[in-house]
């Protein structure tokens, strides 16, 4: 028989919003040995009619306004963190100090001291953790990463990650408050390398190995906002863009760039990388497909016939690409929301398994670790080094 699993959201935003629909669809799509219930989320007291909107949009059986009276509750299983990055370490390690199963959505901490914490708190527990590094499981990116381990690429040279985004270049745009927290470095930490760079740092190394050295530059352009709440004007302390190279240990070159200044991109998260037999490339404006271009064939060493060669769009729909075989029929495309479910299940299958599934919070801090030492490398002006 399933063994019931309750959940404990902390936090009922935008992150809230794409967990609770993962719990909600994971039992039905995939054959798990759980049976999920969301028992319980917390929201701030002071937006009781939200969170209450939320439990019953969503289904959660109870609300809190104290996510310490969340986490120590004897009929919570699983505490999942999905508050501002503030409140990531605190949640976090009461939570495996009560003996909880924990996740957390990225980045993983304000900085690696916290992340250092949270990990040496859910190692001390022996709880098992993931951080929510959710494109990892885009279909087309998990494919991605199959073709690079079957050994198709090759040699690699460079890999190649752009995250880009356009909603505050508006400079009445405020800082602070519910929605604009991630503008807020005292919430938030730091700007797009925390936001959005770590999700293309966590892909790269995933992908490509460990990063040994970066340089980068990052950017604020609007340098005073008002705060969303008290409406006083501060100045912004998040870095707006930031631009890094990178040096990989397996001796190929990187470049990343984000930014929330690109008029025009949403949500633009891309990545290439180039070979000595191949090169692949990926963007999420256009999720389902996966660029690939074949040079020769790693086995044989025999070149592609040069009138043939070019770059083959593979629509990633087919039964026998990463999680499509729980969902449609071949050609019938997922979305952003499906990336979610996807890391869950991979979660709830190594949790019986006794595998567990990455990326762990050990692993979040590694990336916490290289977006601080990009941070402190823009500060510097020089290269810095990241160990191992
Ligand atoms: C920022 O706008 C954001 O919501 C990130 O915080 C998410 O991690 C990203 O996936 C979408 O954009």
């Amino acid at each position: 028989m399933a063994k019931t699993l309750n959940i404990g959201l902390v936090g009922c935003g935008f992150m809230g919003r794409a967990h609770a629909n993962a719990y909600r669809q994971v039992g039905p799509f995939f054959d798990l040995p759980y049976r999920l219930v969301l028992k319980a989320c917390y929201g701030r007291a002071d937006n009781r009619d939200k969170l209450e909107a939320f439990a019953a949009r969503w289904g959660v059986e109870s609300v809190e306004t104290d996510w310490r009276q969340l986490v120590t509750r004897d009929d919570i299983d699983v505490v999942d963190v999905c508050v501002p990055n503030h409140m990531h370490h605190d949640v976090v390690v009461a939570a495996a100090q009560a003996g909880k199963i924990v996740l957390c959505e990225k980045p993983l901490a304000m900085n690696t001291a916290e992340g250092e914490a949270m990990v040496a708190a859910v190692e001390k527990a022996g709880v098992a953790n993931l951080i929510w590094f959710n494109y990892r499981r885009v279909p087309a990116i998990a494919l991605f990463k199959q073709i690079v381990d079957e050994g198709r690429v090759g040699r690699p040279f460079h890999y190649r990650a752009v995250y880009n985004q356009d909603y505050t270049i508006d400079e009445s745009v405020p800082q602070g408050g519910r929605a604009l927290w991630r503008l807020d470095a005292k919430v938030a930490g730091s700007g797009v390398t925390g936001d959005l760079l770590a999700h293309s740092i966590d892909t790269a190394e995933w992908i490509n190995g460990p990063i040994s050295q970066v340089v980068a530059a990052t950017e604020t352009f609007v340098k005073e906002r008002p705060h969303a709440e008290t409406g006083e004007v501060a100045p912004v302390a998040i870095d707006d863009a930031c631009m890094f190279l990178a040096r990989f240990a397996n001796g190929s070159m990187g470049t990343f760039e984000s930014t929330r200044y690109a008029r025009g991109r949403k949500n633009r998260n891309t990545m290439e990388m180039n070979g000595e037999n191949g090169a692949l490339c990926f963007d999420l404006e256009d999720p389902h497909v996966l660029g690939f271009y074949r040079y020769a064939d790693p086995q044989t060493g025999r070149k592609v016939e040069d009138h043939l060669a070019g770059w083959q769009r593979i629509h990633v729909t087919n039964f026998d690409h990463p999680y499509m075989d729980k969902w449609w029929v071949p050609g019938c495309t997922i979305g952003y929301e499906h990336t979610f479910t996807n890391t869950l299940a991979d979660f709830l299958t190594g949790l019986h398994d006794g595998s567990p599934a990455q990326p762990n919070l050990r692993s979040g801090l590694r990336t916490q670790l290289v977006c601080d030492a990009v941070l402190e490398s823009a500060r510097a002006g020089a290269w810095v080094d990241i160990p191992a």
